[in-house]
């Protein structure tokens, strides 16, 4: 198939999973066409059977504000023609939907481009129920041939808050079990835990929705019984208070706030648990990387956080806040060595057997291949 994508290139789980299903999709021989403003950043090298498109941007002194869904719209024409794509599937609904909407009218009387819409989170539980977008958002899911969302919580969300009758399909979030996965040899370890204590660590973009600040109460009270250091990978615009925590609560140096990060898999391998007290969260793509690389998570019980993480199997899952029950969860694992060993062989089978791309990738070309027919 000759597939088109589009989604937010930088830092972001739309944009990840984006971009590792192209991948994913050229590696079966398919032809894809990414078309963005920026190329995916997990996209840094030439990867056969893809292009990028860069959507540019025209400014002009009487448009105050960029007018970027329009020159996407018109970008994604020009590619769907010259490329003669079979379908274009856009991830996250805000603007994407509504201008592939667009390019498909204005490519109609010469093809029916297909439209597939998946759906990510917080365009469907924050942005789209603006006012200013809530008409647009449903109009947009309801003309696209092909819906998804990341869980079954964020489907059940899709159809309450914006009564859509359309068929939605569940397709979750997925890793390469392949590349995210246990190391045995770890010279960060060494540098952060030098005298073997335990490493907590949280990776997110630090939006108020993460609660990260959360994360590092439920380390200020783990640390009082055990030896431990939290890592934060990441940065936005909690981070200033998050520090600002940290010397508050005298956590000095056992808090390290390592900024965004290339190397996740060393980071994650060489850590011990992974912590995710979110406010909101549709599916959890941070939080399955890490059980790729063996590691229990403590969450909290919020969206599609618990079709990820099984409760007494592969972590533990508390109430929004609850950062005394999270700190005591995460006690009990690091605690126990037996409970723990079983606790991070559980996470790494859970993501290998259920969302591993070799598993979950196939549920898009299905459901590609059903609509094309259809
Ligand atoms: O919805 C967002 O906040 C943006 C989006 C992103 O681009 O990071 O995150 C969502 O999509 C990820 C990939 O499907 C999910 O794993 C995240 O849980 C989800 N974030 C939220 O729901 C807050």
């Amino acid at each position: 198939m000759k597939i088109g994508i589009t989604c937010y290139p930088t830092y972001g789980g739309s944009g990840v999973i984006a971009t590792e299903l192209g991948k994913e999709l050229a590696l079966r021989g398919h032809e894809v066409h990414f078309i963005s403003y920026a190329l995916p950043f997990r996209l840094s090298h030439y990867v056969e059977n893809i292009v990028f498109h860069e959507v540019e941007i025209s400014t002009y002194p009487l448009f105050e504000f960029p007018l970027y869904s329009l020159s996407l719209a018109s970008k994604m024409v020009e590619v769907a023609e010259f490329e003669k794509l079979d379908l274009l599937h856009v991830h996250y609904a805000i603007p994407h939907a509504t201008s592939a909407y667009l390019a498909k009218e204005m490519l109609r009387s010469n093809r029916d481009l297909k439209i597939f819409t998946t759906l990510h989170g917080t365009d469907i539980t924050l942005v789209g129920l603006e006012p200013s977008f809530l008409p647009l958002v449903k109009f947009s899911i309801e003309r696209s041939d092909g819906v998804t969302t990341v869980s079954r919580f964020l489907k059940e969300k899709t159809i309450t808050n914006y009564s859509i009758e359309a068929d939605i399909r569940v397709i979750p979030n997925f890793v390469d079990t392949n590349f995210f996965k246990p190391e045995s040899t770890c010279d960060f370890r060494k540098t952060i835990a030098p005298k073997g204590e335990k490493i907590l660590v949280h990776t997110s973009n630090f939006r108020p929705v993460k609660r990260v600040p959360d994360t590092i109460r439920v380390f200020e009270k783990v640390q009082k019984e055990i030896p431990s250091k939290l890592i934060l990978v990441g940065d936005g615009p909690d981070r200033s208070e998050c520090e600002r925590l940290t010397r508050q609560l005298d956590l000095g140096d056992s808090v390290k706030f390592l900024g965004k990060q290339e190397g996740l898999v060393e980071i994650l391998s060489s850590s011990d648990l992974f912590l995710i007290p979110s406010q909101s969260e549709s599916f959890g793509l941070a939080a399955l990387e890490a059980m790729a690389c063996g590691l229990p998570v403590i969450s909290s019980s919020v969206g599609g956080l618990p079709e990820l993480v099984k409760h007494n199997e592969t972590g533990f899952i508390a109430e929004i806040g609850d950062v005394d029950r999270m700190a005591k969860y995460t006690l009990e694992l690091l605690s126990n060595e037996k409970k723990y060993k079983l606790f991070s062989e559980n996470s790494r089978e859970r993501a290998v057997n259920k969302f591993d791309k070799s598993k979950v990738v196939p549920l898009y070309e299905e459901y590609y291949e059903q609509i094309l027919k259809s």
